[in-house]
């Protein structure tokens, strides 16, 4: 076969948008050039069809953008707008703005046309173009997240609209920036002649473009309903394997039944290793995997536009091994030395479920074999980075944190909720809708066992946590969960650990001690336990009431969950994590006590620092106030686990020794 005909755009025209005063930011022209020269270097540009850029035609980018964000985008480097340029940026969400940023993004838009209209016609086998400002976050009337005008849809509607007779009418878009393409999506989201996949972090909502959209549930609508496909990552460090699992048993077999005509790649480099905004860790040869088991679609028509991707080095190994793959170089394909996480078989199964019917192919069983031996949680470094609004964070430190014993993991964790919880009670409460915080519809979909030890182990005082209301004795009102309807189960056991009571007061009943389980096992010791089932948002929801004063619309505003699925895999593997609540906080560690039906049986109680501290004496050892005995006794009695007087002597004995 004949040596394909790769086209190459590059042009220097496009470093000119850059911040105005020359601030540091990831998104600088020396992205391009970084990359340039590394293919000049590995002889790539003598192989290719060097092109330069054109500027698009305002006709063409009004398929995708409003006239006012043509307006916005055409006059903002001019003259006069020198001193308001700032001030104007500065009302979108990570955006810069200088005098070379028109210019610029009218040339990536039109880069995006040409190069992919020379690959229809065949006149280029596949190409790649080096474009920036990068695109697939701007919407029909915003710039956003670094992007000026949405090149990929630019280019993807000119096919569709303005070339009719080169006969392409299916397109596959293929999204693989770390971050999700809600721009994109928006613009295709009623449409089939556009597949819109896009494999991204989400993190619960809490990654950037924070918001639901890019949840897997995001199907698409009307006519486009099952053409728009979201794979979102629980958490970072995902990577070769990971993306390889994904192309396997998702994006491959969708190409296949959809057959496009051309494909696009919006191309981000920033889930490649070493990114300092991604935290995940693509290398160069998995790039090239990827990009290799797509030539089978389309007759190899692939177009690969830039989007993100901020560590310069990374980028520029990443491009040259994408050059390499389109050029017909052989890419050594040995087996990957790690296995797809946990969590990646969990997304890919939810993906598929969402899907199959639209897509039969996913009906099918994933082979056992395949998912064997995951990478498991308790191996991973992870970090708990939200990436949130800000725009210039050259590192968000959010690489290498290690994960030794469960207090590092819990000083990030709550380094990022606790800031989400109190930035919450600031802002004023218009929009508690369930869309601004998608957590809760996925965590709604898990079920848990709440362990109770203490009070709430007599159901009317448990119930004042999930529906509102207080209790006899009680001084405070609890505000109750987002999520109201009953436990689905209740069960008792009992666990061999040590109840105890500790402090002097709590703020629901008190002078007194509180309910505490010794966080480490004990098998000479057994501690009744109720156990509820609930759902992990609701467990999320009480352990937020027991720990900070919050009312319904608080609650309604968290951006993440203290408690997700990557933190109960490492429950499960670790036994007990601390999400450090704020300081007077008494249940900031949460245990796992083993598992129940093939669910999680989760409680909270105090760090073992507090138990040393207790033992010091720093601490003091209380026994409980009357009214919160006589809940315990109650829930002990209803619940027929003990009579009246066995309840007493076992809260006398849990009261009285010593730890
Ligand atoms: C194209 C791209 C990232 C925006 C991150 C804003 N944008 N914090 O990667
Ligand atoms: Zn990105």
């Amino acid at each position: 076969m004949a040596a394909p005909t790769v086209g190459l755009l590059y042009d220097e025209r496009m470093c000119a948008h850059a911040t105005p005063d020359g601030e540091p930011h990831p998104e600088k022209p020396e992205r391009l050039r970084s990359i340039w020269r590394k293919l000049q270097l590995e002889g790539i540009t003598d192989r290719c069809v060097v092109m330069e850029a054109k500027e698009a035609e305002d006709k063409y980018i009004a398929y995708v953008h409003s006239q006012s964000h043509i307006k916005l985008i055409k006059t903002i480097s001019s003259k006069e707008l020198d001193s308001r340029r700032h001030r104007v940026a500065r009302k979108f969400n990570s955006i810069y703005f200088n005098k070379g940023s028109s210019e610029s993004a009218y040339l990536a838009a039109g880069s995006a046309i040409k190069v992919t209209e020379k690959v229809a016609k065949g006149e280029l086998s596949s190409a790649i173009a080096l474009v920036r400002p990068p695109g697939h976050h701007a919407e029909h009337n915003q710039p956003m997240g670094f992007c000026l005008f949405n090149n990929v849809a630019v280019a993807a509607n000119y096919l569709l609209n303005e070339r009719p007779e080169l006969g392409i009418g299916k397109i596959l878009i293929v999204d693989w920036d770390v971050h999700h393409g809600n721009g994109t999506q928006k613009t295709f989201y009623d449409d089939s002649r556009v597949l819109f996949f896009s494999v991204h972090r989400f993190d619960s909502g809490s990654f950037y473009p924070s918001g639901g959209d890019g949840a897997y549930c995001m199907i698409g609508e009307g006519p486009g309903q099952g053409y728009n496909i979201n794979v979102p990552w629980e958490h970072g460090r995902c990577g070769d394997a990971d993306y390889l699992a994904v192309w396997d048993h998702v994006l491959l077999p969708v190409a296949e039944s959809y057959n496009p005509d051309i494909i696009l790649v919006s191309a981000g480099f920033d889930a490649a290793a070493g990114d300092p905004l991604g935290g995940c860790s693509i290398t160069p040869h998995g790039y090239a995997l990827l990009l290799e088991k797509l030539k089978r679609f389309a007759q190899g028509k692939i177009v690969l536009l830039l989007e993100g991707g901020y560590n310069l080095n990374s980028i520029a190994n990443s491009v040259l091994a994408c050059a390499r793959a389109l050029l017909g170089d052989e890419c050594s394909s040995g087996k990957l030395d790690t296995k797809p996480f946990e969590s990646t078989w969990r997304v890919i199964q939810l993906v598929r479920n969402e899907l199959k019917n639209y897509w039969p192919v996913f009906s099918g069983k994933i082979p056992e074999e395949d998912m064997k031996k995951p990478r498991s949680i308790s191996n991973l470094k992870l970090h708990w980075s939200s990436d949130s609004e800000s725009d210039s964070e050259e590192a968000t430190g959010a690489c290498g944190e290690t994960l030794s014993g469960a207090d590092d993991a819990s000083r990030r964790l709550s380094e990022i909720n606790i800031a989400d919880v109190t930035s919450t009670s600031v802002t004023s409460s218009h929009e508690t809708s369930k869309a601004s915080v998608p957590w809760r519809s996925v965590l709604s979909k898990i079920d848990v066992w709440y362990a109770s030890y203490g009070s709430n182990m007599w159901l009317p005082r448990f119930l004042c946590y999930v529906s509102g209301g207080k209790i006899e004795g009680m001084n405070n009102q609890c505000c109750g969960s987002l999520d109201t309807s009953a436990p689905k189960v209740i069960n008792w056991r009992t666990v061999p650990h040590r109840l105890f009571f500790g402090g002097t007061s709590s703020r629901s009943w008190g002078k007194g001690g509180v309910a505490f389980l010794h966080p480490e096992k004990n098998e000479e010791e057994r501690a009744h336990v109720c156990i509820y089932k609930i759902t992990l948002e609701q467990f999320n929801d009480i352990l937020f009431q027991e720990n900070t004063t919050m009312d319904v619309s608080a609650l309604g505003k968290i951006r993440s969950p203290l408690i997700d699925l990557p933190v109960v895999d490492l429950l499960l593997k670790n036994k007990s994590l601390i999400v450090e609540l704020p300081k007077s906080s008494w249940y900031s560690n949460v245990v796992c006590l083993g598992m129940e039906d093939g669910i999680p049986i989760l409680t909270f109680t105090c760090k073992m620092s507090d138990i040393d501290s207790y033992k010091s004496g720093e601490r003091v050892l209380a026994p409980p106030a009357k009214q919160y005995a006589s809940t315990l006794i109650k829930g002990l009695v209803e619940g027929k686990q003990l009579t009246e007087d066995e309840a007493m002597d076992y809260i006398n004995a849990a009261s009285c020794r010593k730890l």
